[in-house]
This record gives structure tokens, sequence and C-alpha cells, in this order.
């Protein structure tokens, strides 16, 4: 064994490809790629939107390739109906009345085409611009809900305003630390019960108190297979459902890096899946990420981030 200074020495070779090249020419990479793909795909009023308002809704036609959607509503169905023990009442919305969130958690390993989610194209770009290239998945979740009897008193809400950034405390950064992309799978409109949001509520930096931004809280309309982004700090809730029938979405939750998931997907998801899958499925699972090493000290290979020198790391 060597003595501590050579360790060090040891460490900082193998670590040197994974440096910043120093500021700014490091510092540049990964914001150059990120933005190459945003303007592949032609997202850069989006990513305006985002800045603007703190969410925006990509339109099915771009947000994901023909098929796509019916392929994900249709696992999210399976999996609602054997979580339920019974099938959701498309038409009447009877089966999930006065729902708000429900328990339909982690799909991730139930169907490929949740895997597939996690690597569109076009998710990822605008992934990449709020939280960088090495952020994970932190949490997935689908809603079902059906009509609404009642509301949060004062409003025409029933999920009151928050921020997705729970687990951290206020004052927030003005740059993302999570993000939210949900897949809306039915039509979204203040009587469909949809997203509520407040524009702008993101620069805020901060949690909104009870009750605050009611007022100026408005619905998210979108068109069944559109994918609707918002930054972390973004107050929303939801509007009451007024319709018969069923709201679906499937939402997932990212976080940079350094934040703990709530998913454990780095010990659970098996090498096949990650086999099957986009090399950058590992990563939003978090392999990548250099936590919980013991003596030997942290792996340097060039699948592990050790430093963030930018958001857009
Ligand atoms: O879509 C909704 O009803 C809001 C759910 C929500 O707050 C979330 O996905 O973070
Ligand atoms: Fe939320």
């Amino acid at each position: 064994m060597g003595t501590a200074s050579d360790n060090l020495a040891k460490r900082q070779e193998e670590n040197k490809p994974y440096r910043a090249e120093g500021s700014p020419a490091g510092a540049a990479q990964p914001m150059d790629r990120i933005w190459e793909a945003i303007r592949k795909h032609e997202l850069e009023s989006h990513i305006a939107d985002l800045e603007t308002h703190g969410l925006t809704i990509i339109p099915p036609e771009k947000a994901a390739p023909d098929g796509f959607i019916e392929r994900l509503k249709a696992a999210t169905l399976r999996f609602i109906e054997k979580q339920d023990g019974r099938a959701p009442d498309l038409e009447k919305g009877e089966s999930h009345r006065n729902q708000i969130l429900g328990d339909y958690h982690y799909m991730v390993l139930h169907d490929p085409v949740f895997q597939e989610m996690f690597c569109q194209p076009v998710a990822l770009a605008v992934l990449d611009y709020l939280l960088g290239e090495s952020s994970i998945i932190h949490a997935m979740s689908a809603l079902c809900k059906g009509p609404h009897d009642k509301t949060i008193p004062g409003s025409d809400l029933v999920l009151p305003l928050h921020s997705d950034n729970q687990l951290l405390p206020g004052p927030f950064h003005p740059y993302a630390e999570f993000c939210n992309l949900t897949w809306n799978l039915t039509e979204y409109s203040r009587e469909d019960g949809s997203l509520a949001y407040v524009p702008g509520s993101h620069k805020l930096c901060r949690h909104p108190l009870p009750g605050e931004g009611i007022a100026q809280a408005v619905p998210v309309e979108a068109a069944p297979g559109s994918l609707i982004c918002w930054h972390g700090n973004t107050w929303h809730g939801a509007f009451q459902r007024k319709k018969p029938g069923l709201r679906l979405s499937i939402g997932a939750i990212y976080s940079r890096p350094y934040i703990w998931p709530r998913h454990p997907l780095r010990e659970d998801v098996p090498q096949a899946v990650l086999d099957a899958n986009p090399p950058r499925f590992a990563r939003l699972c978090g392999k990548h990420v250099m936590t919980n090493w013991r003596e030997p000290g942290p792996t340097y290979s060039a699948d592990i981030i050790h430093a963030y020198p930018t958001q857009f790391h």
C-alpha cells in the first residue's frame, strides 16, 4: 500500500480525463451539446417558454414518434388495472371518482415502454437543459382521476399548489435542481381536471405559502400525447375534474445527481434491462453517481462523474 500522498497522486492522475478542462472551454462542452440537441428538435421556443413561464407544453407531433403514446397509454392502463384489481371505467370514471393522486408508482420494470419513455430524445433534450447531463430519475407515477365531488375551499383545485422541490428547503437556486416531465395521455383542460400552474412562479425561488398563488393559477391545456415539462421551482397543483371519464397521465420527476432519489433504480435495475436500453438509461438510473463508497475510495472510471462545474454538466 502506498503512502497517502502516493495514493492522492495516483487518483489525481487517474481522474485527469474527467476534470473540467478549465473555464470557460470545459464548461462550453456540455452546453454546446445540449444546445445542438435543442436546435435539432426545434425546441428553442419551448426553452424560452420554460425560462419565462417555468413550464412548457410540447405537442404530440414533436414529443415522440408515431405510435409511442398509444403503447404508453396501453401499458399504463394495464398497470392500473393490475394494481386496482379491476378495469378502469374510461367512459364514466366512476372507478376513480374523487381520486387525486392514486398509488401507481415505480412502473419502470413492468413494461419496456416505460424505459423507452425515459429515453425519448425530445424529453432528454429538455431534461439536459434543465438539470444537466448527469441528472437521474427521482421518481415516477401514473395519475388516474375520475370526477371530483369537492375542491379545496376557496378554489377549484383538488391538489394544492406546491413545488416539486419537495426535499429542498427554500430559498431555491434559480436553476432547476428537480424537474417534472409528464406525458399527458388524455384531454387536458380546466374542466378535465388538468394540471394548474402559476406562470413565472419559478422565479420566486421558494415554496408557496398555504393558499398563495391560487388566484394566479392557470390550466395547462394540452392534447393527448403532449409532453408537459416544468422547472422544479414552478408552483403547480390540479383542478377539479368536472367531466365524466378519466384523466390519465404519467409523470417522472428527475433530480440532479447529488439528491438522493426516491426510487432505488441504481440498485434495482438488472443488467439485462440496462443492456436492452441505450447507455443513457443506465445514467438515468444513477450508475454514474459517485456515492456510497468505502475505504478503498471512489472508482475513477469514465462512467463515474466526480464534479459538476456548471449547471449543464
Ligand atoms: O398532474 C397533476 O395532477 C399534478 C401532479 C403533481 O403535482 C406532480 O406530478 O408533481
Ligand atoms: Fe407536483
